[in-house]
């Protein structure tokens, strides 16, 4: 049972987001999942990339870095594989995560870095003024679709089990209690963990963002086996209903446990040269597997 108290992770600096935003939901998440994992400040990391919900790790007191538009999981895998050691989160927005920077989800998936992804998830670019994003519904009007949007909307759950992403999991802003659990176990998954949160934009989408999750959300029970992929895409078909919960869990080696697989072969076949180069970047750091 751990001692430390959320409140030990809340920073000085007030965050600037709106009255009624998503985002003090899944901050308060952060507090409560970070004192639960009981872990030295020094060694958590927290990595955005541009946008309201990017703005999260200045208002954790841990490591933390608002890096550059879509390229948070670049700047996360970096830091992961310099000291394999630190426990890696990833946060940002639907258009940070899954427009311009949604090329980067397949490769972290395909090499199973063990890093934490919270995408917050409020179907607008709400930064840059309510334009549409990759997420916003079909016939909503926003800042450039006068219209409507003529646009398809992504659901990044199917997107990371297409990808084979190692963890698959939904939350809501509005269930602190529910969202803090899911990053813990998204923490504790040895691998990539991919949170999806709907996270409303009060500013940009009034109260439609609450009143999708109020009446389309569900929560998984213990008929769904996140361990069964089948399952796990079906729950992701339902169109009209949105489940929240851990969608998918595998368990299988993380870039780190290949790297270090690697490390052996080189040393085995003698090439001194190659072998000092493994040494100094893969030295033996314990692994969760
Ligand atoms: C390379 C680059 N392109 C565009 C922008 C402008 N920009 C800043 S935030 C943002 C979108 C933010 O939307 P999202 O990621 O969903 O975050 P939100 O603000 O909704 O939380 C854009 C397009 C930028 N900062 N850098
Ligand atoms: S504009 Fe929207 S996403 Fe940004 S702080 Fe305000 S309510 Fe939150
Ligand atoms: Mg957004």
């Amino acid at each position: 049972m751990s001692t430390v108290k959320p409140q030990e992770f809340k920073k000085g600096t007030k965050p600037v987001w709106c009255a009624g935003c998503g985002n003090y939901g899944v901050l308060s998440a952060v507090y409560k999942a970070l004192a639960q994992l009981d872990m030295p400040k020094e060694n958590i990391v927290l990595v955005s990339g541009i946008g309201c919900s990017s703005r999260l790790p200045g208002y954790v007191n841990a490591y933390g870095f608002n890096a550059v538009h879509g390229r948070a999981l670049p700047i996360a895998t970096g830091v992961k594989l310099a000291q394999p050691d630190l426990t890696v989160l990833a946060v940002g927005g639907d258009g940070d995560a899954l427009a311009i920077g949604g090329g980067h989800i397949p490769h972290v998936a395909r090499r199973n870095v063990d890093i934490t992804y919270l995408i917050m998830d409020n179907s607008i670019y709400a930064m840059t003024k309510g334009q549409v994003s990759p997420t916003t519904p079909l016939d909503d009007i926003t800042s450039s679709t006068a219209y409507g949007s003529i646009d398809e909307p992504l659901d990044a759950v199917s997107l990371a089990l297409a990808y084979d992403v190692s963890f698959v999991a939904r939350g809501f802003s509005g269930d602190v209690e529910h969202l803090a659990s899911l990053i813990v176990e998204g923490v504790h998954h040895p691998g990539f963990a991919l949170i999806h949160i709907i996270s409303p934009c009060v500013t940009w989408r009034g109260q439609k963002g609450y009143e999708e999750a109020k009446h389309r959300t569900f929560y998984l029970d213990d008929g769904h086996d996140p361990t069964d992929k089948a399952q796990a895409i079906k729950a992701s078909l339902e169109r009209d209903r949105i489940p929240l919960g851990i969608i998918y869990r595998q368990v299988r080696p993380t870039y780190w446990d290949r790297l270090l697989k690697q490390r052996v072969q080189v040393k085995s076949r003698g090439v001194p040269a190659l072998a000092e180069v493994f040494d100094h970047f893969v030295p033996s750091f314990p692994s969760k597997n």
